[in-house]
């Protein structure tokens, strides 16, 4: 990756995004390469970007980061080319545990909906899929995933912004990245997803109030997690299971991915907590992508140091 300072404190278009994509394969060659999982409903590529650690990796475990899911959610986007920077690019500190690890990320699930806040609707939260029988736009791939799909939560109206689409996975978008991960789920020990806004460290369930076979452990994570974020840079994150720290939400990607098999599954909220939302300024990106990556990385190093 570029180690140009001000690209990463400003927003970016998506045709810069994939600009940079293909920038950080060629700038990386023996680092860094693209994977084309898919593409939108509106035939945008889906890359994801695969990023090896520095020492070898006989175990062969990953990571997996996707940012905006949901379109608005500006700092989303943001956070993962941080990150792909700051923590697989430049960055000596890195640990060398957190170096024997390979990291997938796809900095934009939605791309339709990306463009579609640049051009015309700032705040569109879904993709830009049609409906059959509706005049209405969009699925909420955040409710279109295989977890007590399109339960209480969720809406079958596909007007409503948390739609959950005709079934599960109808989204170009939502499987491609179910396929990817189901094909790498022997090696995917973690699982994040990246969101705004009001600052919360997520785990599951959000579809239902059952507690996770290793809830304990996953609430020590982000515990630990928060506090760190708290102590290194004085910023309040709420922390637990979905369903309970912030509302009933079936058919959320983090869930269909710890009922799959991945049992380190998280859904960050990053900031703020409302005095912006949505709007969150561009010189807050550096701060809001740092306490995130703290708190993924920290994350990290503690379930691959079992
Ligand atoms: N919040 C998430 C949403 O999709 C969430 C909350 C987390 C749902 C985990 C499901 C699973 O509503 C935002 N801001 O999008
Ligand atoms: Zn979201």
């Amino acid at each position: 990756p570029r180690s140009s300072e001000t690209f990463y404190e400003r927003y970016h278009s998506l045709e810069d995004i994939y600009y940079w994509i293909n920038r950080t394969i060629t700038d990386n060659p023996d680092r860094a390469k693209v994977i084309l999982i898919g593409s939108s409903y509106e035939k945008r590529p889906l890359y994801v970007l695969k990023l090896s650690g520095r020492k070898s990796n006989d175990a062969k475990k990953a990571m997996w980061i996707d940012c905006g899911i949901h379109a608005r959610e500006w700092i989303s986007p943001a956070f993962c080319l941080w990150f792909c920077l700051k923590y697989y690019g430049e960055n000596v500190e890195v640990t060398q545990l957190l170096d024997t690890l390979d990291l997938y990320v796809l900095p934009v699930m939605n791309p339709d909906g990306y463009k579609y806040t640049w051009t015309t609707n700032r705040m569109w939260r879904k993709n830009r899929s049609k409906h059959p029988h509706s005049d209405c736009i969009g699925t909420d791939l955040n409710r279109n995933f295989d977890a007590n799909w399109c339960t209480e939560g969720a809406s079958d109206y596909p007007c409503e912004e948390i739609y959950c689409g005709q079934f599960p996975e109808s989204e170009p978008e939502s499987r491609a990245v179910a396929n990817f991960l189901r094909s790498h789920k022997d090696t995917v020990k973690l699982y994040f997803s990246i969101h705004s806004y009001s600052q919360m460290l997520l785990f599951p369930y959000s579809c239902s109030y059952e507690q996770a076979q290793n809830h304990d452990e996953l609430l020590a994570l982000v515990q630990e997690a928060a506090q760190n974020i708290r102590r290194y840079y004085r910023n309040q994150y709420k922390y637990g299971a979905g369903a309970k720290t912030i509302y009933l939400a079936p058919g959320g990607s983090d869930d269909w991915a710890y009922k799959m098999g991945i049992e380190y599954s998280f859904t960050f909220e990053l900031q703020d907590r409302g005095t912006y939302g949505f709007l969150l300024p561009p010189s807050y990106i550096t701060k809001a992508s740092k306490e995130a990556a703290l708190a993924v990385k920290g994350i990290t190093l503690r379930v691959i140091q079992k």
